[in-house]
Protein backbone atom coordinates (compact mmCIF):
# COMPACT_ATOMS: atom_id res chain seq x y z
CA UNK A 1 0.00 0.00 0.00
CA UNK A 2 1.54 3.35 -1.08
CA UNK A 3 1.72 5.36 2.15
CA UNK A 4 2.05 9.09 1.03
CA UNK A 5 5.27 10.36 2.27
CA UNK A 6 5.34 13.92 3.70
CA UNK A 7 6.08 16.58 1.21
CA UNK A 8 9.18 18.59 1.89
CA UNK A 9 8.28 21.36 3.03
CA UNK A 10 9.60 24.49 0.55
CA UNK A 11 11.67 27.14 1.41
CA UNK A 12 9.78 29.88 2.65
CA UNK A 13 11.53 32.24 0.20
CA UNK A 14 9.94 29.98 -2.73
CA UNK A 15 6.75 31.02 -1.37
CA UNK A 16 6.78 33.74 0.40
CA UNK A 17 9.92 36.40 -1.10
CA UNK A 18 9.81 38.47 -4.49
CA UNK A 19 13.05 35.90 -4.81
CA UNK A 20 12.07 34.64 -8.77
CA UNK A 21 10.55 38.12 -9.62
CA UNK A 22 11.62 39.24 -13.31
CA UNK A 23 13.82 42.70 -13.22
CA UNK A 24 10.98 44.40 -15.06
CA UNK A 25 8.38 43.47 -12.25
CA UNK A 26 10.72 44.41 -9.44
CA UNK A 27 11.28 47.68 -10.87
CA UNK A 28 7.23 48.50 -11.61
CA UNK A 29 6.96 47.50 -8.15
CA UNK A 30 9.62 49.75 -6.53
CA UNK A 31 7.98 52.39 -8.44
CA UNK A 32 4.58 52.28 -6.91
CA UNK A 33 6.69 52.45 -4.09
CA UNK A 34 7.68 56.02 -4.85
CA UNK A 35 4.46 58.02 -6.12
CA UNK A 36 6.53 60.48 -7.63
CA UNK A 37 8.82 58.17 -9.47
CA UNK A 38 7.57 59.04 -13.16
CA UNK A 39 9.16 56.00 -14.42
CA UNK A 40 12.16 57.99 -15.98
CA UNK A 41 14.60 55.91 -14.16
CA UNK A 42 13.10 53.09 -14.11
CA UNK A 43 13.38 53.03 -17.89
CA UNK A 44 17.03 53.95 -17.94
CA UNK A 45 17.66 51.06 -15.30
CA UNK A 46 15.95 48.81 -18.24
CA UNK A 47 17.94 50.32 -21.00
CA UNK A 48 21.30 49.64 -18.72
CA UNK A 49 19.78 45.67 -18.25
CA UNK A 50 19.45 45.40 -21.79
CA UNK A 51 22.54 46.33 -22.87
CA UNK A 52 23.77 44.16 -20.22
CA UNK A 53 22.11 41.47 -21.93
CA UNK A 54 23.34 42.14 -25.17
CA UNK A 55 27.19 42.50 -23.76
CA UNK A 56 26.51 39.04 -22.17
CA UNK A 57 25.67 37.51 -25.43
CA UNK A 58 28.69 39.52 -26.98
CA UNK A 59 31.06 38.06 -23.89
CA UNK A 60 29.95 34.67 -24.11
CA UNK A 61 30.68 34.38 -28.06
CA UNK A 62 33.92 36.46 -28.29
CA UNK A 63 35.93 33.43 -28.21
CA UNK A 64 33.98 31.65 -31.02
CA UNK A 65 33.60 35.10 -33.08
CA UNK A 66 37.98 35.85 -32.66
CA UNK A 67 36.97 39.20 -31.01
CA UNK A 68 38.94 38.42 -27.66
CA UNK A 69 41.46 40.73 -28.84
CA UNK A 70 43.44 44.29 -28.42
CA UNK A 71 41.87 46.81 -30.81
CA UNK A 72 44.84 48.13 -32.12
CA UNK A 73 44.52 51.57 -30.64
CA UNK A 74 44.59 53.37 -27.06
CA UNK A 75 41.61 54.63 -24.88
CA UNK A 76 41.75 58.09 -22.94
CA UNK A 77 43.54 56.42 -20.33
CA UNK A 78 46.22 55.74 -22.19
CA UNK A 79 45.36 51.91 -22.31
CA UNK A 80 45.31 49.45 -24.76
CA UNK A 81 41.55 48.76 -25.80
CA UNK A 82 40.46 45.36 -26.26
CA UNK A 83 37.80 44.66 -29.06
CA UNK A 84 35.24 43.94 -26.24
CA UNK A 85 35.94 47.40 -25.12
CA UNK A 86 34.34 49.41 -28.24
CA UNK A 87 31.78 46.53 -28.46
CA UNK A 88 30.87 47.35 -25.15
CA UNK A 89 30.93 51.41 -25.25
CA UNK A 90 29.18 50.85 -28.46
CA UNK A 91 26.40 48.74 -27.12
CA UNK A 92 25.78 50.86 -23.74
CA UNK A 93 25.48 54.28 -25.73
CA UNK A 94 23.56 53.05 -28.46
CA UNK A 95 20.86 51.49 -25.34
CA UNK A 96 21.35 54.52 -23.99
CA UNK A 97 20.49 57.01 -27.07
CA UNK A 98 17.82 54.78 -27.97
CA UNK A 99 16.69 54.96 -24.21
CA UNK A 100 15.66 58.41 -24.54
CA UNK A 101 15.96 58.97 -20.56
CA UNK A 102 19.89 59.61 -20.97
CA UNK A 103 21.10 63.03 -22.22
CA UNK A 104 24.63 62.29 -22.14
CA UNK A 105 26.89 59.57 -21.29
CA UNK A 106 30.66 59.52 -19.40
CA UNK A 107 32.26 56.47 -20.73
CA UNK A 108 36.03 55.32 -19.95
CA UNK A 109 36.26 54.85 -23.51
CA UNK A 110 35.84 58.37 -24.78
CA UNK A 111 37.76 61.38 -23.88
CA UNK A 112 34.67 63.95 -23.51
CA UNK A 113 31.19 63.93 -22.73
CA UNK A 114 28.27 61.72 -25.51
CA UNK A 115 25.88 63.97 -26.24
CA UNK A 116 22.69 61.13 -27.15
CA UNK A 117 20.86 63.33 -28.69
CA UNK A 118 17.90 63.22 -25.88
CA UNK A 119 18.27 66.71 -24.57
CA UNK A 120 15.26 66.73 -23.00
CA UNK A 121 16.22 63.28 -20.69
CA UNK A 122 16.64 64.34 -17.29
CA UNK A 123 19.72 62.03 -16.36
CA UNK A 124 23.68 61.16 -17.34
CA UNK A 125 24.83 58.17 -16.93
CA UNK A 126 28.93 57.54 -16.02
CA UNK A 127 30.33 54.14 -17.07
CA UNK A 128 33.26 51.69 -17.67
CA UNK A 129 31.38 49.30 -20.48
CA UNK A 130 33.69 46.58 -19.81
CA UNK A 131 36.19 46.36 -16.44
CA UNK A 132 39.13 43.80 -16.66
CA UNK A 133 38.81 43.84 -20.30
CA UNK A 134 42.50 41.90 -20.25
CA UNK A 135 40.93 39.34 -18.60
CA UNK A 136 38.79 38.34 -21.31
CA UNK A 137 41.58 36.30 -23.28
CA UNK A 138 41.85 34.26 -20.65
CA UNK A 139 38.20 33.71 -19.50
CA UNK A 140 38.05 35.67 -16.16
CA UNK A 141 34.93 37.39 -15.13
CA UNK A 142 34.71 40.96 -16.20
CA UNK A 143 32.04 43.81 -15.86
CA UNK A 144 30.09 46.90 -16.52
CA UNK A 145 30.32 49.91 -13.76
CA UNK A 146 27.48 52.38 -14.08
CA UNK A 147 26.75 55.51 -12.03
CA UNK A 148 23.35 57.84 -12.59
CA UNK A 149 22.81 61.40 -11.49
CA UNK A 150 19.72 63.48 -12.28
CA UNK A 151 21.05 66.10 -14.54
CA UNK A 152 21.76 69.36 -13.13
CA UNK A 153 21.22 71.72 -16.22
CA UNK A 154 17.76 73.00 -17.98
CA UNK A 155 16.40 70.03 -19.55
CA UNK A 156 16.14 70.66 -23.38
CA UNK A 157 19.95 72.04 -23.06
CA UNK A 158 23.09 70.57 -24.03
CA UNK A 159 24.43 68.82 -20.54
CA UNK A 160 27.67 69.97 -19.62
CA UNK A 161 30.92 69.33 -17.14
CA UNK A 162 27.95 70.59 -14.08
CA UNK A 163 26.12 67.10 -14.45
CA UNK A 164 29.21 64.93 -14.52
CA UNK A 165 30.94 66.67 -11.43
CA UNK A 166 28.04 66.87 -8.63
CA UNK A 167 29.81 64.90 -6.32
CA UNK A 168 29.20 60.95 -5.22
CA UNK A 169 26.35 61.76 -2.53
CA UNK A 170 24.16 62.82 -5.73
CA UNK A 171 24.17 59.33 -7.61
CA UNK A 172 20.82 58.71 -7.55
CA UNK A 173 21.72 54.99 -8.63
CA UNK A 174 24.39 52.95 -9.21
CA UNK A 175 25.07 49.40 -10.09
CA UNK A 176 27.48 46.63 -12.25
CA UNK A 177 26.63 43.78 -14.38
CA UNK A 178 29.52 40.74 -13.33
CA UNK A 179 29.42 38.65 -16.74
CA UNK A 180 30.73 35.51 -14.74
CA UNK A 181 29.69 32.18 -14.09
CA UNK A 182 26.42 33.49 -13.85
CA UNK A 183 25.88 37.26 -14.98
CA UNK A 184 24.38 39.14 -12.54
CA UNK A 185 22.83 42.71 -12.39
CA UNK A 186 23.18 44.71 -8.67
CA UNK A 187 22.10 47.78 -8.44
CA UNK A 188 21.15 50.61 -5.54
CA UNK A 189 18.89 53.65 -6.13
CA UNK A 190 19.60 54.54 -2.42
CA UNK A 191 17.11 51.84 -0.97
CA UNK A 192 19.27 49.07 -0.22
CA UNK A 193 20.71 46.71 -2.71
CA UNK A 194 19.66 44.14 -5.08
CA UNK A 195 20.59 41.10 -7.26
CA UNK A 196 19.17 39.72 -10.11
CA UNK A 197 20.76 36.63 -11.93
CA UNK A 198 20.59 36.91 -15.66
CA UNK A 199 18.05 33.44 -17.29
CA UNK A 200 19.44 33.22 -20.99
CA UNK A 201 17.55 30.95 -22.17
CA UNK A 202 14.28 33.26 -20.87
CA UNK A 203 16.20 36.55 -21.76
CA UNK A 204 16.00 37.87 -18.10
CA UNK A 205 17.28 39.14 -15.02
CA UNK A 206 15.39 37.25 -12.27
CA UNK A 207 15.47 39.02 -8.38
CA UNK A 208 17.81 36.77 -6.80
CA UNK A 209 19.20 38.66 -3.68
CA UNK A 210 16.36 40.58 -2.46
CA UNK A 211 18.49 42.66 0.28
CA UNK A 212 22.32 42.59 0.08
CA UNK A 213 24.15 43.44 3.23
CA UNK A 214 27.74 43.31 3.37
CA UNK A 215 29.28 40.83 6.19
CA UNK A 216 30.71 43.34 9.22
CA UNK A 217 34.25 42.02 9.15
CA UNK A 218 36.07 39.19 6.61
CA UNK A 219 39.38 37.95 6.46
CA UNK A 220 40.01 38.36 2.85
CA UNK A 221 41.87 41.01 1.74
CA UNK A 222 42.41 41.90 -2.84
CA UNK A 223 45.58 43.70 -4.14
CA UNK A 224 48.04 43.45 -5.85
CA UNK A 225 50.82 43.01 -3.74
CA UNK A 226 53.32 43.14 -7.05
CA UNK A 227 53.42 46.67 -5.96
CA UNK A 228 54.63 45.77 -2.29
CA UNK A 229 57.46 48.10 -2.25
CA UNK A 230 55.94 51.22 -3.83
CA UNK A 231 52.35 50.92 -1.37
CA UNK A 232 52.29 54.08 1.34
CA UNK A 233 53.86 52.45 4.76
CA UNK A 234 50.52 52.15 6.48
CA UNK A 235 48.99 49.74 3.73
CA UNK A 236 51.99 47.86 4.44
CA UNK A 237 51.30 47.35 8.18
CA UNK A 238 48.22 46.87 7.45
CA UNK A 239 47.94 43.92 4.71
CA UNK A 240 50.75 42.65 7.59
CA UNK A 241 48.65 42.02 10.13
CA UNK A 242 45.95 40.63 7.44
CA UNK A 243 49.00 37.90 7.18
CA UNK A 244 49.83 37.62 10.79
CA UNK A 245 45.65 36.81 10.83
CA UNK A 246 46.32 34.34 8.14
CA UNK A 247 44.10 35.74 6.16
CA UNK A 248 43.22 35.40 2.92
CA UNK A 249 44.58 36.82 -0.30
CA UNK A 250 42.26 36.88 -3.37
CA UNK A 251 42.99 39.28 -6.24
CA UNK A 252 41.05 38.43 -9.76
CA UNK A 253 42.56 41.37 -11.77
CA UNK A 254 39.25 42.48 -12.14
CA UNK A 255 36.92 44.76 -9.97
CA UNK A 256 33.57 43.67 -10.18
CA UNK A 257 35.09 40.06 -9.27
CA UNK A 258 36.73 40.99 -6.42
CA UNK A 259 34.43 43.36 -5.31
CA UNK A 260 31.05 40.89 -5.71
CA UNK A 261 32.72 38.46 -4.01
CA UNK A 262 34.27 40.89 -0.93
CA UNK A 263 30.28 41.72 -0.92
CA UNK A 264 28.93 38.28 -0.70
CA UNK A 265 31.30 36.83 1.77
CA UNK A 266 33.10 40.00 3.36
CA UNK A 267 36.14 41.81 2.29
CA UNK A 268 38.75 44.50 1.38
CA UNK A 269 39.78 45.69 -1.84
CA UNK A 270 42.64 47.93 -1.83
CA UNK A 271 43.87 49.95 -4.77
CA UNK A 272 46.00 52.22 -2.77
CA UNK A 273 48.27 54.95 -4.75
CA UNK A 274 51.53 53.15 -6.67
CA UNK A 275 54.76 54.55 -8.23
CA UNK A 276 52.82 54.44 -11.62
CA UNK A 277 49.22 55.56 -10.44
CA UNK A 278 50.34 58.03 -7.66
CA UNK A 279 46.87 58.87 -7.05
CA UNK A 280 45.56 55.06 -7.27
CA UNK A 281 44.63 53.75 -10.75
CA UNK A 282 40.73 53.62 -10.49
CA UNK A 283 38.71 56.02 -11.87
CA UNK A 284 36.25 58.03 -9.64
CA UNK A 285 33.44 58.71 -11.55
CA UNK A 286 32.57 55.55 -12.90
CA UNK A 287 34.38 53.08 -10.59
CA UNK A 288 35.23 54.34 -7.34
CA UNK A 289 31.78 56.55 -6.96
CA UNK A 290 29.29 54.25 -8.12
CA UNK A 291 30.92 50.75 -5.94
CA UNK A 292 31.21 53.41 -2.79
CA UNK A 293 27.53 54.57 -3.21
CA UNK A 294 26.35 50.80 -3.54
CA UNK A 295 28.73 49.28 -0.52
CA UNK A 296 27.97 51.91 1.66
CA UNK A 297 23.99 51.10 0.74
CA UNK A 298 25.03 47.41 1.50
CA UNK A 299 26.09 48.24 4.97
CA UNK A 300 30.28 48.59 4.07
CA UNK A 301 32.52 51.53 4.15
CA UNK A 302 34.43 52.87 1.28
CA UNK A 303 37.66 55.28 1.67
CA UNK A 304 40.16 56.94 -0.09
CA UNK A 305 42.96 59.38 1.04
CA UNK A 306 41.72 60.98 4.46
CA UNK A 307 37.84 60.26 3.86
CA UNK A 308 35.05 58.59 2.51
CA UNK A 309 34.99 58.00 -1.48
CA UNK A 310 31.84 59.83 -1.70
CA UNK A 311 33.20 63.18 -0.34
CA UNK A 312 36.16 63.11 -2.84
CA UNK A 313 35.78 66.70 -4.43
CA UNK A 314 35.17 65.81 -8.83
CA UNK A 315 37.25 68.02 -10.92
CA UNK A 316 38.21 66.05 -13.92
CA UNK A 317 36.19 63.66 -16.02
CA UNK A 318 38.71 61.05 -15.75
CA UNK A 319 40.67 61.65 -12.45
CA UNK A 320 41.76 58.74 -10.17
CA UNK A 321 41.52 57.97 -6.73
CA UNK A 322 42.91 55.36 -4.44
CA UNK A 323 40.17 53.00 -2.95
CA UNK A 324 39.82 50.85 0.38
CA UNK A 325 36.44 49.26 -0.01
CA UNK A 326 34.37 46.57 1.76
CA UNK A 327 33.22 45.38 5.29
CA UNK A 328 33.41 48.44 7.53
CA UNK A 329 35.44 46.71 10.67
CA UNK A 330 38.33 45.47 7.95
CA UNK A 331 37.90 49.53 6.17
CA UNK A 332 38.24 50.40 9.82
CA UNK A 333 41.11 48.70 10.74
CA UNK A 334 43.17 49.65 7.72
CA UNK A 335 41.81 53.81 7.98
CA UNK A 336 43.33 52.81 11.93
CA UNK A 337 46.80 52.08 10.33
CA UNK A 338 46.38 55.32 8.14
CA UNK A 339 45.79 57.68 10.76
CA UNK A 340 48.72 56.67 12.56
CA UNK A 341 51.24 59.32 13.15
CA UNK A 342 54.23 58.66 10.62
CA UNK A 343 57.38 59.07 12.50
CA UNK A 344 60.49 59.65 11.11
CA UNK A 345 62.56 56.92 10.31
CA UNK A 346 65.86 57.99 12.11
CA UNK A 347 64.22 59.21 15.61
CA UNK A 348 67.23 61.40 16.54
CA UNK A 349 66.95 62.44 20.68
CA UNK A 350 68.66 65.48 21.71
P1 LIG B 1 46.53 45.89 -11.68
C1 LIG B 1 41.38 46.39 -14.53
O1 LIG B 1 42.28 47.07 -15.40
C2 LIG B 1 41.29 47.23 -13.27
O2 LIG B 1 40.79 48.48 -13.57
C3 LIG B 1 40.44 46.52 -12.23
O3 LIG B 1 39.42 45.79 -12.80
C4 LIG B 1 41.45 45.64 -11.51
O4 LIG B 1 41.10 45.39 -10.16
C5 LIG B 1 42.74 46.47 -11.58
O5 LIG B 1 42.59 47.35 -12.70
C6 LIG B 1 43.96 45.61 -11.82
O6 LIG B 1 45.05 46.48 -11.85
O7 LIG B 1 47.42 47.12 -11.60
O8 LIG B 1 46.52 45.09 -10.40
O9 LIG B 1 46.76 45.04 -12.88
Amino acid sequence: MHTPSTPTPLPEHTIASPVGTTLERYIMQKQIEFPYATGELSQLLRDIALAGKIINREVNRAGLAGITGAYGQQNVQGEDQQQLDVVANIRFIRALRNGGQACAVLSEEEDDIIHTGNDHGKYVVAIDPLDGSSNINVNVSIGTIFSIYRRVTTVGSKATREDFLQGGRQQVAAGYILYGSSTMLVYTTGHGVAGFTYEPSLGEFFLSHPDITIPQDGSTFSCNEGYWFEYPECVRTYLMDCKRQRFAGRYVGSLVADYHRNLFTGGIYLYPPTGKNPEGKLRLLYECYPLAFLIEQAGGKALADGGPVLDVVPTDFHQRAPIFIGSPAMVTAYQACADEPVLPTTATTA
